[in-house]
């Protein structure tokens, strides 16, 4: 999601009355908020076609702003412009990412504050995931795994590879594997989409017994974006993408074009290298 390359369509100081806020007062009685919105998305098309239906219409933008802070009620300017961003990212086509401003003029703090505010922003990230399993009905799993990440609320499976059979690798004694890639479009952070990984896994009784030995069901982050991130419990690009047949062969199916954001190379070039 790099926002530099979007078009932007802004909206801004929208009044809506609504009623957020930790204060019980605040609940009962109502405020006034201030939202201004930067819609980020292509315009070109709109440009040359003139053609609304090839764009965002900020009228309909606007009312979903005011209905969705007047329907709801949250303590935290934070949650209701997170909220409210999801809300948008999920609803309105075309928009890639969005930056929220929800001010507060009327705070209730006794201090003469002009406005108090939070701003955000967020937006559709593309990932691509590999999939394996070498225990038991290895195809249903894999395809259980494919429909559990459909249904997660914030994403959307974009491309699916064959499902390839292949030799176990790395030492241990142990069943062929099923392998394959899928790209998403997610609203979820690397850590979120990872723990979403672990549940999918939890449901098909995957145990973690033998490091890299058999298992039902493995879904692995193999890369986010273009992030190069590096924590305890996840790293991306994955450390070993790049000498995995088993993952570049089914990934240059869906994005052989896609580079490795630190070696530099595509997935295709990638795979020729493997020999
Ligand atoms: N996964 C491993 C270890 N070895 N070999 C193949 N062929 N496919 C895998 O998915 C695989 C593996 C650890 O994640
Ligand atoms: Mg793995
Ligand atoms: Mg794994």
């Amino acid at each position: 999601m790099n926002l530099d390359c979007f078009d932007r369509i802004s909206i801004k100081n929208l009044e809506v009355f609504a009623h957020h806020g930790v204060f019980p007062e605040e609940n009962k009685l109502g405020q006034k908020f201030l939202v201004s919105a930067v819609l980020y998305t292509d315009t070109r098309r709109a440009g040359i076609s003139d053609d609304l239906t090839q764009s965002i219409h900020y009228g309909i933008v606007s009312q979903q702003i005011t209905d969705f802070l007047q329907n709801h009620t949250y303590q935290l300017i934070e949650t209701a412009a997170e909220q409210l961003a999801r809300e948008l990212l999920l609803c309105t086509e075309r928009l890639q990412a969005v930056t929220i401003e929800l001010k507060k003029p009327w705070a209730p703090v006794g201090l003469p504050l002009e406005t108090v505010s939070v701003t955000i922003t967020r937006g559709w990230h593309t990932a691509f995931l590999g999939l394996g399993s070498n225990m038991g009905d290895k195809q249903a799993y894999l395809d259980n795994a494919v429909k559990a990440l459909a249904k997660t609320p914030g994403c959307d499976v974009l491309r699916v590879s064959d499902y390839l059979c292949t030799k176990p690798y790395g030492g241990v004694e142990q069943d062929d594997f099923l392998n394959a890639c899928l790209s998403l479009r997610t609203l979820l952070s690397p850590h979120e989409l990872l723990e979403r990984l672990h549940e999918i896994e939890q449901d098909a009784k995957r145990e973690r017994l033998i490091h890299w030995g058999p298992r039902t069901l493995d879904l692995d982050i193999l890369l986010y974006d273009d992030l190069i991130m590096d924590s305890e419990d996840l790293i991306i690009p994955h450390v070993e993408m790049h000498l995995r047949e088993f993952v570049l062969k089914p990934l240059s199916q869906i994005a052989p074009w896609k580079r490795h954001p630190i070696l530099g190379q595509t997935v295709s070039q990638l795979l020729q290298n493997l020999g």
